[in-house]
């Protein structure tokens, strides 16, 4: 499925003198490609050749420090090409500098973040090595927060859990699902259904995969579900960036063209307050109103996946960085 939503990417980057500031513009028909639903979104783009110059520089700076790691890596790469395989690494590692960076720039520049995916892939960044580096950032915040089920306070979250068992249905996923996670997560042992409180954590989702664990969500229903959610954030749906199914499970009135209008909008002009949405067709009376204090225009934690790969080798970054502070702070950090 083609999706032309969110066609806008703002980078900002170092480069030598100062701070410089990159405004893309990709529209679908030069370049902009989406992957379709859950605002994943995949940008690809000549004009890419800006991020070149800001990895480039900062691929130079860590290759100067190539040195101080080599104690690492030999242990733990010791059977591979390590010298290929520490380059990849520090490759990728660039990829997360530069994207934490930017991101960081960005939010400090603007009070809201869109749109809600970017991917740059990057060919042959300098001339010394053939291959590809590949950044995807993701903001958590344009996914329903399936912790939000659960207040603080260990009792039921009515409103996140009828979006919750909204956003399954959107899915054509069981509605049940809904109950055995609330059981999973919340502090009681009152099963809502039969054996949902068997073998549970009663605590919060430490990430999306734990959903495995429960019994009744089969592979099949989580590799559906897990485009749209979350276990990051602060419950904060980011309508500049959240899919159709995130934006329609928010309100029972919110339809599927409902939902594109928003998209429409943001596409043309990215929200720059809650109240914002009021001004869209269909959201100026009670649908809209019923939003105000569960959206926001801005993301707070931010999941980068970097890619480098040459030689038929890959190392990959995954992080979520919490960037609410003035520097990104790692939430979550995996190398493989
Ligand atoms: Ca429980």
């Amino acid at each position: 499925m083609h999706s032309n939503s969110d066609s806008k990417v703002l980078i900002r980057g170092k480069e030598n003198k100062g701070i410089i500031e990159f405004a893309h513009k990709y529209s679908p028909s030069t370049g902009g490609r989406g992957l379709g639903g859950g605002g994943v979104e995949l940008l690809q783009n000549k004009k890419g050749v800006a991020l070149v110059v800001t990895l480039l520089a900062l691929v130079l700076i860590t290759a100067m420090v190539v040195e101080f790691s080599y104690g690492v890596y030999t242990s733990t790469n010791s059977l591979y090409n390590w010298r290929d395989s520490q380059r990849l690494s520090v490759m990728a590692n660039s990829g997360v500098s530069v994207s934490v960076r930017s991101l960081s720039d960005m939010l400090n520049m603007q009070n809201f973040s869109y749109p809600g995916v970017v991917e740059i892939p990057v060919e042959n960044p300098f001339e010394d090595f053939q291959g590809m580096i590949s950044v995807r950032i993701e903001d958590e915040n344009s996914k329903f927060n399936v912790n939000s089920i659960i207040s603080s306070n260990g009792l039921l979250n009515e409103t996140a859990f009828d979006s919750f068992k909204r956003l399954l249905n959107l899915l054509s996923i069981e509605e049940e699902i809904a109950d055995r996670v609330a059981d999973w997560i919340d502090p009681d042992k009152e099963a809502r259904i039969p054996d949902s409180e068997v073998n549970v954590r009663n605590s919060y989702l430490s990430s999306t995969d734990e959903l495995l664990l429960i019994n009744g969500i089969s592979r099949e229903n989580y590799d559906k579900l897990v485009p749209y959610i979350t276990v990051y954030g602060n419950g904060l749906i980011n309508i500049n960036g959240a899919g159709k199914p995130v934006l329609r499970c928010m309100a029972e009135g919110i339809t599927e063209e409902l939902a594109q209008r928003i998209i429409d909008y943001r596409n043309f002009t990215p929200f720059e307050k809650q109240e914002h949405v009021l001004r869209v067709a269909g959201f100026e009376t009670i649908i809209g109103q019923s939003l105000m204090g569960r959206i926001t225009v801005k993301g707070k934690d931010f999941h980068i996946r970097s890619t480098a790969s040459s030689g038929g080798i890959k190392r990959i970054i995954e992080a979520v960085f919490d960037m609410s502070g003035s520097h990104g702070l790692i939430t979550y950090w995996k190398e493989y």
